[in-house]
């Protein structure tokens, strides 16, 4: 008697791999599944098998602290980063699973006179490209956050922050199971715990890949890795200037609700937001070494709780309950490298560092464009690997929420 089973709740699990496939897309966090699935839904390519050497939404995808916005420095990148929260505002409806985007307003708070006028740099490229940001006075920080010391103890007076009304946040593990859910559904297999070891390249151009679980034979692969890029590029040969970074996080014991908007500072190296659950979800500045690591440390959770309190001193006897860290791919212009490489059939999303979540769903349009097209998507050209050879770089330190 052979019973009846419902279909699978996210996606279907393959005995074995094909011998080939039109694409392979190595990296199963959120920017290689979104690209799988936008690769299957806009452009019919679903022959495509994506790689995961853990488990899908298991590496930075599942670390970060989820903060969405468009509020950069350059052109290139406000265009490109308010695409994505647009994408990010349909996307519940579009997975037909709630990914739980909550808009929550976003303020960069400014301690010194020359944060302030980078506030009023970012807030201008903003407005003239149709982005909500705005400088505001320490009293509208303290209108929206009564609880918050606006002096910050007396050592560090909040004098303005760049306010930009679409911050976000939402739910992590649900963009990447939305975006895998919805690339199986059209066709795409997803298989984890299979790493790439090896890329076969043959006059330039790439013809496999040797996996865990065998050799597959592809003509184009797509490099989606995130703090392991350096490994997989070298399997190609190909040099480019990321280094990777630990970048730590935590979350408090649940609160009730007392923290409605997204607040960063870049001189106390501290951001943070509340959960649905409650948390407050938190990070700091990098790790100031290049290790390639996961382990989280004492010295980040005492330095991040000190300057919080500075902030908000009425939590000192909040508890901390978890802590961990990602691998961010640093780059130095802090833009991401996106697009073809010298290796025809070879391409790489990459660069994410400290500010890739927010990029996920444009991140998969624009790459599935570029490798179903052979051609860089135009959204994507200021960020190509030719920029660093060409002293043409895309600077974007000013607008990175972390301190470096
Ligand atoms: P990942 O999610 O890391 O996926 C890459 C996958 O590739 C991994 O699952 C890995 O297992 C797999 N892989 C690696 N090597 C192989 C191999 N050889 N074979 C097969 N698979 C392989 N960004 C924001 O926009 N907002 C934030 O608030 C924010 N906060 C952050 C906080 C922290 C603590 C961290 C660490 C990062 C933060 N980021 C943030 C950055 C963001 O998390 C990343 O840029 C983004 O998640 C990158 O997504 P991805 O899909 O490219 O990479
Ligand atoms: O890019 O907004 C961001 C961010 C916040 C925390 C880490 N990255």
């Amino acid at each position: 008697l052979s019973k009846k089973y419902p279909e699978p709740r996210m996606f279907r699990v393959h005995d074995r791999l094909r011998k080939t496939y039109d694409v392979v897309i190595i990296g199963g966090g959120g920017h290689g599944l979104a690209s799988a699935y936008y690769l299957a839904r806009d452009y019919g390519i679903t022959n495509v098998a994506v790689l995961e050497k853990g488990y899908i939404g298991g590496g930075n995808t599942g670390r970060n602290t989820t903060i969405i916005r468009s509020n950069y420095l350059t052109p290139e990148g406000v265009a490109f980063y308010d695409q994505s929260v647009k994408l990010f505002e349909d996307l519940s409806q579009d997975f037909d699973l709630n990914i739980f985007y909550s808009t929550r307003g976003h303020f960069t708070l400014a301690h010194t006179d020359s944060a302030l006028r980078t506030m009023r740099w970012r807030a201008e490229v903003n407005k003239h490209l149709g982005v909500e940001s705005e400088v505001v006075g320490p009293e509208e920080v303290k209108k929206a956050c009564p609880p918050i010391d606006i002096t910050c103890g007396g050592h560090a007076p909040i004098l303005g922050a760049l306010y930009h009304a679409p911050g976000a946040v939402a739910r992590h593990d649900a963009v990447a199971w939305g975006y895998g859910r919805g690339a199986d559904k059209r066709g795409v297999e997803i298989h984890q715990r299979t790493e790439v070891l090896g890329i076969d390249v043959e006059g330039g151009r790439v013809k496999g890949v040797q996996t865990s679980r065998g050799y597959i034979s592809t003509r184009k692969v797509l490099c989606a890795v995130a703090g392991s890029t350096p490994r997989i590029t070298q399997m190609v040969g190909l040099r480019t200037p990321i280094y990777v970074h630990p970048l730590q996080a935590m979350v408090t014991e649940p609160l009730k609700p007392w923290l409605d908007t997204i607040l960063v500072s870049g001189s106390l190296h501290v951001y943070v937001s509340q959960s649905d659950r409650g948390e407050l979800v938190m990070g700091a500045s990098l790790d100031p070494y290049e290790v390639q690591s996961t382990r989280s440390t004492l010295d980040f959770v005492e330095g991040l709780a000190a300057h919080m309190l500075d902030l908000f001193p009425f939590l000192s006897n909040v508890k901390v309950n978890r802590q961990w860290a990602g691998m961010a791919d640093m780059t130095p212009d802090f833009a991401p490298i996106m697009g073809k490489t010298p290796i025809e059939g070879f391409y790489l999303d990459a660069g994410w560092g400290t500010w890739g979540f927010k990029a996920t769903p444009v991140c998969g349009k624009t790459m599935s464009y570029t490798v179903a097209n052979d051609q860089d998507h135009e959204l994507i050209r200021a960020f190509s690997l030719s920029r660093f050879a060409e002293f043409n770089l895309t600077g974007e330190k000013g607008a990175a929420s972390v301190g470096h």
